[in-house]
């Protein structure tokens, strides 16, 4: 298929709930999305950077320039006719894993769409429904994050991920698994802590935790080696993996016993199969992360988490729980009797894109080709 038209649409939706992390406080979500048009088909895909450089390096401002200047000149006109005539194209880029990531998902969209198949089957995923749970934010209050907790409780979460600080640590996850002694609870650190903060961090293995997440540094794979060998809690790592060689440093150091795949962190969808079958084969376990994403990412994800080594469940919630309105459609919602979404079954992603919707949320659009 030969590439004719390439748009970008950078956007901002406001969030439902301020989300909240050791790394600060987003109100709305900005997000860009990229749209590549080739024989009369049309792939959608989503740059996950957040707006500044808090949770990686990229920001908006990076993803608009790489993709403008680099990654976009490099794709139009290319003949893309499976999913490993991707890679080679961007070969000569380095870094920049989001704005990559969305080029490629909306290539491989555009393929499953031209194979009149979902994502999922292209990717070599199993399951048609994927287990699920929710991220909640560091709150104002003790009293205030119960409530969260058993707001999502109530509505089917089988699984609660809270996020902690070094001053968001004991009480809150205490006062957590006080209150659901049953639920599937993990922490998510984005990063917080040090390895001098280890005989703290021992203090969470009372807790019976599936995970904690990313408590050192984004840049460091060894630190968490040593950590987990004196934690009885198994350690995941978000941030630190960048790459697939990140991920085998990661097995080989054995730097901690569960990944967060987030695809957009790793380059995108083939990175992210290749982390997978990797890990598949050290006995590694995966879930599939979360970026606040629109109905485009989500989808995404939802396809991604369908392979078989996603075991655990991951950030991936209904729709509502994020924004009043998506840019896509049907929106996703939680299967409350099993904690799971179902993978969706038409061609591509499987949602239908709303331009007006897109139009509406727009601050910043091009078109090339
Ligand atoms: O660290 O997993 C994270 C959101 C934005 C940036 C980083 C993270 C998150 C989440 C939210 O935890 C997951 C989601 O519900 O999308
Ligand atoms: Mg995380």
């Amino acid at each position: 298929m030969k590439i004719e038209q390439i748009e970008l649409h950078h956007i901002s939706m406001p969030l439902v709930h301020p989300f909240q992390t050791s790394f600060g406080i987003e109100r709305d979500r900005q997000a860009i999305l990229v749209e590549i048009k080739s024989e009369g088909i049309t792939g959608w895909g989503e740059c996950a950077m957040g707006l500044g450089p808090w949770y990686s390096s990229e920001t908006m401002a990076t993803g608009w320039h790489i993709l403008q200047d680099f990654l976009i000149p490099l794709l139009l006109h290319k003949e893309i006719n499976t999913p490993d005539d991707i890679a080679p194209v961007f070969k000569a880029v380095r870094g920049h894993p989001m704005a990559r990531a969305g080029v490629e998902n909306a290539l491989w969209d555009l393929l499953a769409k031209a194979a009149d198949k979902p994502l999922s089957a292209l990717l070599g995923g199993v399951k048609d429904r994927v287990e699920v749970g929710v991220s909640i934010g560091i709150q104002p209050t003790v009293e205030g994050l119960l409530d969260r907790v058993g707001q999502f409780v109530e509505a089917g979460y089988g699984r609660i991920k809270i996020k902690i600080s070094p001053e968001w640590l004991i009480e809150p996850v205490r006062a957590v698994r006080e209150q659901y002694p049953d639920v599937r609870l993990m922490a998510d650190a984005n990063s917080a802590f040090t390895l001098a903060d280890t005989p703290l961090l021992q203090q969470l293995d009372a807790f019976d935790l599936l995970m904690i997440e990313q408590p050192l540094g984004y840049d460091d794979i060894a630190n968490h080696a040593r950590l987990q060998r004196e934690l009885e809690t198994a350690v995941c790592l978000d941030e630190s993996i960048h790459s697939v060689a990140d991920a085998q440093a990661m097995i080989d150091l054995e730097a901690g016993r569960i990944i967060n795949m987030k695809q957009g962190r790793v380059g995108g969808l083939a990175n992210a199969l290749a982390i997978h079958d990797m890990a598949q084969k050290a006995a590694m376990p995966l879930w599939c992360g979360g970026m606040l994403e629109t109905g485009i990412g989500r989808a995404i994800n939802i396809h991604l988490a369908s392979l078989p080594n996603f075991t655990l469940p991951g950030d991936i919630s209904g729709t509502d729980r994020y924004y009043y309105q998506d840019i896509a459609d049907p929106p996703f919602a939680l299967n409350r009797e099993d904690s799971t979404m179902s993978v969706p079954t038409g061609a591509g992603i499987g949602v239908e894109v709303k331009l007006d919707r897109v139009t509406k949320a727009r601050m910043r659009y091009l078109k090339v080709g």
